[in-house]
């Protein structure tokens, strides 16, 4: 590996304007300046071995900088230049920032901790259409926790079935139903009726009870494919729209995001992050992907049940993903800090104590395996939230709500 002192600036101070700043914490053998500059290096201006045709000009105008060292973790600092957002966009920025440093030898491990881009490139996205703010007015919901569920099972219900559940989940008082992240236009569910189906149960709950509901239907599939998948759906009555963001892209959320002909609000599931996220020693980290959905225009992300589901992670990286979310360094909309995977009503009052009341909560088997069938299920993460937003035990609460007690009694 080409090592070079140029690529050490340790202790200059780069104007944040012009570059953009990267985290990584590095696990070497090697002198972890080493191991810094063989990141730079890399991601910018160089390669394995010295090469004749980089001359002065170009190492000076476009090199990374190693501007700081603290314990494991290198501050890299790459000039604004070395980026082309309008035609290489989010792609191109992941590969110089989370490109081909996997994969060098002199590293044991790598992991892009968190990365902070200047206005100007901030500048040329647009964020969420809705976010919070919009989601909020759209459900007509202010302050509360939004309250979902996810269709379960996963797979192989037909759109009737569908259309009975999201119906049952309104009428327990849900704010927001989803199809599961491996849903799409499979045989025994075809998107297309699907959406109907649910529009019209919708449409029901809210008739009979006036509850306004959406349901995330999953548009995830091809780049070429997804606005048109979406814009179909949006004719026939969808009311949200869920984007599997590391399958399909960030790309793919931009494209729905910036579309003017798409309307609705985008659910962002992140499946497959863990392969990317979960190891603390390589990899990327969730707040990086929160940072760039935001950027993309994802009106909601899931971002992890704070130490209290069956999702691996913690309260303290969640709450970075969630600060990442609504956070004021990005001049955007907040984006709806989603918690699920393993939650249940109980869950939900330790959760609300971490989270605040700013999070959509929503849970597949905590519903759907309530004694009481997916309406009781609802109407006990309805109870839990209402519990959690008036700050009362759930030990009180549950004395007079059933729903709730039997969800305590189940799963404790
Ligand atoms: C939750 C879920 C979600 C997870 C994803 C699932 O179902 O539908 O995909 O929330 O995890 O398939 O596990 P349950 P994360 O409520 O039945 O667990 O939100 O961490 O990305
Ligand atoms: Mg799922």
């Amino acid at each position: 590996m080409e090592y070079s002192e140029k690529y050490l600036h340790l202790g200059e101070r780069v104007d944040p304007d012009d570059y953009v700043i990267c985290k990584y914490k590095i696990v070497t053998d090697l002198d972890i300046r080493l191991a810094a500059a063989a990141v730079a290096t890399e991601q910018s201006t160089g390669t394995w071995t010295g090469v004749s045709t980089l001359n002065d000009e170009i190492f000076e105008k476009y090199h990374g900088r190693v501007t700081g060292i603290e314990g494991d973790v290198a501050t890299i600092a790459f000039p604004v230049d070395d980026f082309s957002l309008d035609i290489g966009g989010v792609p191109q920025i992941l590969s110089v920032i989370a490109g081909n440093l996997f994969g060098l030898e002199a590293l044991k491990g790598v992991r892009l901790e968190d990365v902070f881009f200047p206005p100007s490139m901030l500048r040329e996205f647009k964020g969420p259409k809705y976010g919070i703010p919009g989601m909020r007015e759209m459900l007509r919901r202010p302050s509360k926790p939004l309250v979902g569920t996810i269709v379960k099972p996963k797979i192989g219900l037909p759109p009737s079935g569908y259309a009975d559940y999201i119906y049952e989940a309104g009428m327990g008082g849900l704010t927001n139903g989803k199809d599961d992240e491996t849903l799409s236009n499979q045989k025994f569910c075809p998107l297309e009726d699907r959406v109907v189906a649910i529009a019209e149960a919708i449409d029901r709950v809210r008739d009979e009870t006036g509850q306004v509901m959406m349901h995330a239907i999953n548009v995830s599939t091809n780049g070429e494919k997804i606005v048109e998948v979406a814009e179909r759906a949006q004719e026939l009555g969808a009311s949200e729209l869920m984007v599997d963001v590391i399958t399909c892209g960030f790309a793919a959320v931009q494209a729905l995001a910036e579309d003017p002909s798409i309307k609705l609000p985008i659910h962002v599931h992140r499946t497959m992050h863990g392969a990317i996220t979960r190891n603390k020693d390589h990899g990327v980290s969730m707040v990086v992907f929160s940072k760039l959905v935001r950027m993309c225009g994802g009106d909601a992300l899931h971002v992890g049940t704070f130490g209290v589901g069956k999702m691996k992670g913690g309260a303290e990286e969640d709450l970075a993903n969630q600060r990442a979310c609504v956070g004021p360094e990005l001049p955007y909309k907040a984006v709806m800090p989603v918690a699920s995977g393993g939650m249940h009503p109980a869950l939900i009052e330790p959760l609300v104590k971490i989270t605040g009341t700013d999070v959509q909560i929503q849970a597949g088997g905590g519903v759907a395996g309530h004694p009481g069938g997916v309406r009781g299920g609802a109407r006990a993460m309805v109870q839990a939230v209402d519990a959690a937003y008036e700050k009362i035990p759930f030990s009180e609460y549950s004395k007079t709500h059933r729903e709730l007690r039997e969800a305590i009694q189940k799963w404790g």
